[in-house]
This record gives C-alpha cells, sequence and structure tokens, in this order.
C-alpha cells in the first residue's frame, strides 16, 4: 500500500489537501484506462516530494552556473548512469521536462529550419511533435508525414522507404503514441541509410517494454531516442534523450542553453528511483503482464463485436472503431466516465471525423498492471466496456456496471 503523504498540507491548506484526496480516490475508484498513464511507486512519489524541489542547477553535472550542486551533481549522474545501463545508451541527457521538448531538441540540434522530415501523421498514430501543421514542429520544419496500411492497419515499411526515397527527408521518426503493434526498428534504420537521414525515436509509450525487454531496443543503433519517463516505464512526469556519443554535444546544448533553464532536480531524482526499479528483474514481469492483459482485454472486445484497429495489439494499448457498435468515441469516452473506467477519445487510421470528433477509442493496460490485476480482470474489464458501450443510453444498466467496478476497484485499491 502506497501513501501520499500530505499531513502537514491537511492543516494548512484544507482546499488543496481536499482536492488531492478526492482525486486519490477517483484514481483508486475507476479503472484508469489512459495509455499514456500509469501509477508510480512510494519511492518516486517520494523522490518528486523531496527538498531537490529547493535548487537550481543550471548546466549539467560537474559545469552549472551556480554553486551548492555537488549533491544534485551525483543525483544526476546517478540517473544518468542508471537510464544508460536500463537502455544500453552511449549517451543520456535526463533534463528535458517532458515529452514535446525533448523531441523539440533533437530537431533543434539536428535541423535547420524549414529542413524536411519524415513522421507518422497524428490520426494513424503520431504525436503533435512528430510535425503536426498547428505544432511547432510543422510550423518550424517541412514535415512529410507517412501512415498505415489501409487494409492491415500496420505500419507498411516499403511504402514508408518508398516515400523516404521521395522526400528526401534530413530526419525519419519513428515511435508513436496510438499504434498497438510492434514497430520493426531494424528496418527504420535501414531505411534511413538508404537516404542518409538521421535516424530517431520516439519511445514514450513503450519505453517500459523495452525496458522490461518486450520489445526490440533501438537505443544501441539509433542516432537519437526520445521518451517520456511516466507513461509504462512508470517513473515521474517528465522525459530524456538517449543518443549516440557524437551527437551528444549538440544534443545537449539544444536542452541547455538553447530551450530550457534549470533542470527539475526532484523529478531527477525521481527518475533515478525508477529507472533503478526498471533495472529490477520484477520489471520484465511487469512489463510483460500489461501485454498480456492488453492482449486479453483486445481479445474479449472483438468476441463482444467491437471492431479492434489491426485486428489486436502487441503493446500496451488498443484501438477500438466504436462505430462499429453505432457509437462516436466521444459518446463512448463520456459512457465510460459514468461507469468509472477511463479512456480517451481517439481517431482510428482513415478517420473521416477530426481528433475532437473521432471513431474510436485508445485503452491501454500499464496503470491496471501495476494494481496488480491480471488477465482474468482484464477480461472482466472488457466485459464492463462492452456492456456499457451495448447499453449507453440505459442509465440503470450503467449504474449497474458502475457497482461492479467499484466492486473489483475494492479489491485493488493500492493507497492507504
Ligand atoms: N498525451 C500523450 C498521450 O496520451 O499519448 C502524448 O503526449
Amino acid at each position: 500500500m502506497y501513501k501520499q503523504h500530505l499531513d502537514y498540507l491537511k492543516d494548512q491548506d484544507s482546499k488543496v489537501f481536499e482536492l488531492l484526496e478526492k482525486e486519490k480516490e477517483r484514481q483508486m475508484e475507476g479503472i484508469e484506462l489512459i495509455a499514456s498513464e500509469n501509477v508510480v511507486s512510494q519511492g518516486v512519489l517520494e523522490a518528486m516530494g523531496s527538498v531537490a524541489t529547493n535548487k537550481y542547477s543550471e548546466g549539467y553535472p560537474h559545469k552549472r552556473y551556480y554553486g551548492g550542486n555537488d549533491v544534485i551533481d551525483e543525483i544526476e549522474d546517478l540517473a544518468i548512469d542508471r537510464a544508460k545501463q536500463l537502455f544500453n545508451a552511449e549517451h543520456v541527457n535526463v533534463q528535458p521536462l517532458s515529452g514535446s521538448p525533448a523531441n523539440m531538441a533533437v530537431y533543434f540540434a539536428m535541423l535547420e529550419l524549414k529542413d524536411t522530415a519524415l513522421g507518422m501523421k497524428l490520426t494513424e498514430g503520431g504525436h503533435l511533435t512528430h510535425g503536426h501543421k498547428v505544432n511547432f514542429s510543422g510550423k518550424l520544419y517541412n514535415f512529410e508525414q507517412y501512415g498505415v496500411d489501409k487494409e492491415t492497419e500496420r505500419l507498411d515499411y516499403d511504402a514508408i522507404a518508398e516515400q523516404a526515397a521521395k522526400v528526401k527527408p534530413k530526419l525519419i521518426l519513428s515511435g508513436y503514441t496510438a499504434y498497438p503493434r510492434e514497430i520493426d526498428f531494424k528496418r527504420f534504420r535501414k531505411i534511413c541509410d538508404e537516404v542518409n537521414a538521421f535516424c530517431m525515436a520516439d519511445v514514450a509509450h513503450i519505453a517500459g517494454l523495452i525496458a522490461g525487454g518486450v520489445h526490440e531496443n533501438p537505443v544501441p543503433y539509433f542516432d537519437a531516442v526520445t521518451t517520456t519517463t511516466h507513461k509504462s516505464l512508470r517513473g515521474p512526469r517528465g522525459a530524456m534523450i538517449m543518443c549516440k556519443e557524437e551527437f551528444a554535444e549538440k544534443i545537449d546544448k539544444a536542452v541547455f542553453p538553447g530551450l530550457q533553464g534549470g533542470p527539475h532536480d526532484h523529478i531527477n531524482a525521481a527518475k533515478a528511483v525508477a529507472f533503478g526499479e526498471a533495472l529490477e528483474p520484477s520489471f520484465k514481469d511487469y512489463a510483460q503482464q500489461i501485454v498480456k492483459n492488453a492482449q486479453a482485454l483486445a481479445k474479449t472486445l472483438s468476441d463482444n463485436g467491437l471492431r479492434v484497429v489491426s485486428g489486436g495489439t502487441d503493446n500496451h494499448l488498443i484501438l477500438a472503431d466504436v462505430t462499429s457498435i453505432g457509437l462516436r468515441g466521444k459518446e463512448a469516452e463520456t459512457t465510460l466516465d459514468k461507469v468509472g473506467i477511463y479512456c480517451n477519445k481517439n481517431t482510428v487510421p482513415f478517420d473521416t471525423g477530426s481528433p475532437w470528433d473521432p471513431s474510436g477509442i485508445r485503452l491501454g493496460t500499464p496503470v491496471l498492471t501495476t494494481r496488480g490485476m491480471k488477465e482474468k480482470e482484464s477480461e472482466q474489464i472488457g466485459m464492463f466496456i462492452s456492456e456499457a458501450l451495448k447499453n449507453s443510453k440505459d442509465d440503470a444498466k450503467l449504474e449497474e456496471i458502475k457497482k461492479q467496478t467499484l466492486e473489483l476497484c475494492k479489491q485493488f485499491r493500492f493507497y492507504e
């Protein structure tokens, strides 16, 4: 059982205390299926609430612009060393404050403004920072976009190679936020070599699966790999960049002073804790169980008439096309909210709707796996979802499902 330590806050600011306690209960009394979320360990939570938050330390270990950083240097060195060991990386920068600045720093370091790059479309699984026109990436660079194959809903590596040969990108980006299949990183390396492009991946979603040995690790042979630290990797909110030694100086300079000021030292302490946890043998079991749970959930949904994009999943997430049962993504999200199951509406490949009114929902299993749920519970949750979506107008039925959700959650409480 973890504990949210708010003993002092309770008297000092009862308003904030009550809100944080309420959010704690919401997390425990519902099934969180947001694919990018997790529940951090007590150690990670404590490090984030530590005195390291008080310090300023612009610069890098042993080369700071402020005094008094001997201990902070040791903390950052420890986070870097553990990350190197975990991902077999030549160089690691743990200072990026989140995923977007991590990607931005790599682009700043490796591209000139208006250079051509190639990334996945947002609507087919990419991220805003992978070249969407409303994002800095699409505004500052000439991002060409690839998608998935219409039939298989999987990456078509020959088509990507052909597109790369045509547009001659200076950088090719793989790694996604809503792609349920394993990525052939070796093939991406080959495509990059064929067109002499910088080979980059954003593995934010699957970092925990890579660390746990369940998915291929591109870090040793890619030029740069970014990841957030709080998704399947189960660390604090934040990010890091892993790269080949030859790009280290450029990338470090792009992070600081190019983009950011002082690093968040309390978060770097928590990153060190999380990387230490991910190095434990038990993290391998966790990563394997995430995938087993996602596959059990996908099968239950599919057996109950929901169309699962690409026919299943190899990772922690499922994209379900809810138009297959006559709903829109937004309605599905709201219906599931009513029964205490949280997910996000999401586009599916070749969606005719917008990201605000898409055809699908995205469901992920990192949180329920951290809670100790296994295939049996994943199937049970799949049944709750199917029943709720098929009865989205029946409030009495939704109320009944909510009670069942709560009963299940009570068996898997994780905070005192
Ligand atoms: N917001 C994250 C996600 O949910 O995938 C990506 O930044």
